[in-house]
This record gives structure tokens, sequence and C-alpha cells, in this order.
């Protein structure tokens, strides 16, 4: 069963919100979720987040750069001819040929408050995910959403049970070819009907996670997940590892095999009863999942760089269309330029400022830094670090004099970092 394009265009044009309903002709009304039920954004607010002012102030916990701010509010998980927007609507297809009946969000607020993202999700204080070394804040208590988790309680909340929720998502991480600051998540919940989970009542902890009623939803969850997998990619090598989400319990990871290589392509489990609690749905069971949609579409695609997304380049764009997967042909091969630069760190040195560092001085012409040494001096008591940089343009050939003048200026911002440069 397909939803036809029109359809889908046409949703993501008004729909923000909104739900597909099966008939039994095999054609899909889409009809607007019941008002009381909608929390999202509307079009004219979600046009909004594309103004970097937004995110950028002088705040002493913003630590927001201008690079990044530049990047929100793009849209690209609703643009019907962007690899992320074709991914976005065949998982929605998938979802659509289900019996459940999912409303989508689309819209919602990239700026999240640390009790959505956190909180709300038992995610601790002290969790390293909170720190200002891994999440983009504005200020004390608002920040760039590093998950679209942080949306399900609020949906749960508002009396929904089964929706999806894709969108952007910000974190202060490694650089490399499937890394990137910013990326999109697209995340699902279904919660069960209570007359199928009345033989778990009252049940929490070990004796819930024994019962019959949370392994009827692990595998749910788990045949879901193989389902829209086959749905996307046809038969294909599947592995499900034990994970761990405060929110989730039991819960997993799905790995997909690419190009002989086992990758990482989502997080899941059951929801945690706590998160339910505070949602006010106590008296309801269900599980959850986040997807890398990147990741899939450097699969389904063949891109190679997860940069590539985020191009303005009429030779990346022309390439895709509405509704079909197809492989991506390079159109350039330039050759990377790689410099090292090696430094004593200081106690407390975090790698991801130096990261960013890299990418606010030369944006998208970083392809990849990668710590090649590492060494401690005895005598000094001091760890030095070497880091390989690699230089790359997508769409033209790098001049040495103005790799060297990026690389100079590195080595003088990275003193700001309290590191001495060997
Ligand atoms: C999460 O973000 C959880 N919120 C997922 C979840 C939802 C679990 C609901 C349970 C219930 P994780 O950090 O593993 O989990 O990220 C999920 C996926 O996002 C990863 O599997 C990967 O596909 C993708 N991802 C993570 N970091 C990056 C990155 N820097 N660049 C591109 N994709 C990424
Ligand atoms: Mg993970």
């Amino acid at each position: 069963m397909k939803i036809s394009a029109t359809a889908l265009a046409l949703a993501s044009l008004t729909g923000l919100c909104y739900s597909f309903t099966t008939t039994n002709t095999g054609s899909f009304k889409i009809r607007p979720a019941s008002s009381t039920a909608i929390l999202s954004a509307t079009v004219e607010e979600a046009a909004t987040y594309a103004d970097p002012s937004r995110y950028l102030s002088d705040h002493p916990k913003n630590n927001v750069p201008p690079h990044i701010a530049a990047l929100v509010g793009r849209g690209l998980h609703t643009r019907p001819d962007h690899p992320i927007g074709i991914i976005r609507a065949k998982i929605q297809e998938y979802f659509a040929s289900l019996p459940n009946e999912y409303i989508v969000y689309d819209a919602e607020d990239p700026i999240v408050t640390t009790t959505q993202c956190f909180d709300d999700l038992r995610i601790a204080p002290d969790h390293p995910g909170r720190s200002p070394s891994d999440t983009y804040y504005l200020d004390d208590s608002t920040l760039l959403r590093t998950h679209t988790s942080a949306h399900q309680s609020e949906h749960l909340r508002s009396g929904v049970d089964c929706f999806l929720c894709a969108g952007d998502v910000y974190r202060r991480d490694e650089i490399d070819s499937s890394h990137y600051p910013a990326f999109h998540q697209l995340e699902a919940v279904k919660l069960f009907p209570k007359e199928d989970m009345a033989g778990a009542d009252g049940l929490s902890g070990e004796d819930w996670e024994n019962s019959a009623e949370c392994k009827v939803i692990a595998e749910d969850l788990k045949k879901t997940l193989e389902g829209l997998m086959d749905h996307l990619f046809g038969e294909t090598e599947k592995k499900w590892s034990e994970d761990y989400f405060p929110f989730t319990t039991p819960s997993y990871e799905l790995e997909i095999k690419y190009e002989g290589e086992w990758l990482e392509v989502l997080g899941c489990g059951v929801v945690h009863e706590e998160v339910l609690e505070m949602a006010d749905r106590a008296d309801r069971r269900g599980w959850a999942f986040g997807l890398g949609m990147e990741r899939l579409a450097m699969i389904l695609f063949e891109i190679p760089d997860i940069r590539l997304f985020w191009s303005d380049d009429d030779r990346f764009h022309s390439q895709f269309k509405e509704g079909q997967i197809t492989k991506f042909k390079s159109y350039s091969k330039y050759p990377p330029v790689l410099k090292d630069i090696a430094f004593w760190i200081p106690e407390g040195f975090e790698e991801n400022d130096f990261f960013e560092l890299g990418r606010g001085i030369a944006g998208d012409l970083v392809e990849r830094m990668e710590l090649i040494d590492e060494f401690t001096n005895p005598k000094k008591g001091k760890t030095s670090k070497c880091y390989r940089i690699t230089y790359r343009s997508m769409d033209r050939s790098l001049t040495n004099e103005e790799i060297d003048a990026l690389q100079d200026e590195l080595r003088e911002r990275v003193l700001d970092l309290g590191v001495e440069v060997r």
C-alpha cells in the first residue's frame, strides 16, 4: 500500500501534525488529528525556526556557535525531494500500512527545556549527555534538543497513543563521515490497549520486566522495526543488542549490515513506567524508538559523507526525486589535505570543544578530526594528544595556502582551551 505522493506533499506542507487513516478501499485519508490532542507547532511557527538570532545570545551559558545556529530550521526532513525527506516518507508509508493509526509531528520547536529533554525521561542531573560539553545550551534551562525523545512526554500527556515525531537534533560530538553536530531523528511511540496489559496491572521494576505483557511489547517492538528495515532495505542482515536508556527498560539497539560492517541505526525499548507516570499515563504501557535518518539515508542512497545532506550544491540536489531511492553519483573526489596538530592538554580538556573549534574555523571543509597519538610524560605528569585533521571540499580543490591559513588559525585559537601546542 502506498500513500500517494501528492498526499504526502500536501501533508508536509499543511500537516506538521496529521494522521493517515487506511480505508477499506486501500487508499489513504489524511485528516488532522483532533485539535485537543495538538501541542505541535503551526506552519507559521516553524517558519521562524530558521532565524539564527533565536539561538545566539550573550547569556553566559549559551554555547551555540554561529555555524550551528545557521543550520537550524532548514527543515530537510520536510523536503519531499531531499534524501532525508524521502526516507521519512518511506518510514511513514510503512507505519501507515500497520493497523494502528500514528499521528505524525514534524515541526516542533527545536528549542526545548531541560525538563522535556532530560527530566521527563529520567535522565539524571549528572548524566554526561546533559553537560555543556555534549549539548548546545541557550541558557540555564533551554537547549537545542539532543534527541526527538524530548517530545515524547508532551505528546503522551496530551493523550495521544501512537505517534511519529521527526526533527533535527543537535549534539556536540566527534567529527567524521558519519557524525555531524546536526542530524535528524525519527521517534515513534506506541501504547498498547489497557485490556491487553491487564495481567500486569500494578507491576513495576523487575516484576514488570519479567511479565508476559512486557515481553509482548518487546516482541512487537522488534517485529515492527524488523518490518521497517525490510521495507526500507529489502531483506537485510540485522543484529539486536542490549542497550541502556534511562527512559526505556529493557532497551535495545539495532544494527544492520552495510558494506560488510555493522552500523547502529536506532535505539529503542519498552517505555519506563516512571516516564509514563510523569506524563500522567501510568495506566498504560508501550514501546518507543528513535532512529537516525542520516544513517539510513547514507546506506540507501549510498551517500558517502554526512556533510552532503547540508549541501546547497545543485549537483547533489538534482539527483533526488520525491518517492525515489536512487544511488548517489559522486560528482567530486577532490583530494584531501591532511594536517596534524599536537598539544599538551590541561586538566578537564574536552575533546568536543576542540572538534567544535575546528568546525567553527573551517566549516564543512573539515571532513574528519581524529586522535592519532596520545602519551603521558611521567616526569611532566602531562598528556599530549596529536590529532589529524582531514580537510576536503566536496565541490572544489583546496589550495595549500587556504588550508595553511585555517590550520594557523586553529593553532592559535586552540590556546583558548588552555592547551600548550607542541
Ligand atoms: C537516542 O537518541 C535515543 N533518544 C533513542 C531512543 C528513543 C531510545 C526512544 C529508546 C526509546 P542514540 O543516542 O543512540 O539514542 O541515537 C539514536 C540514533 O541516532 C543512533 O542509532 C544513530 O543512528 C543516530 N545518531 C546518533 N548520533 C549521531 C550523529 N552524531 N550523527 C548522525 N547520527 C547520529
Ligand atoms: Mg546509541
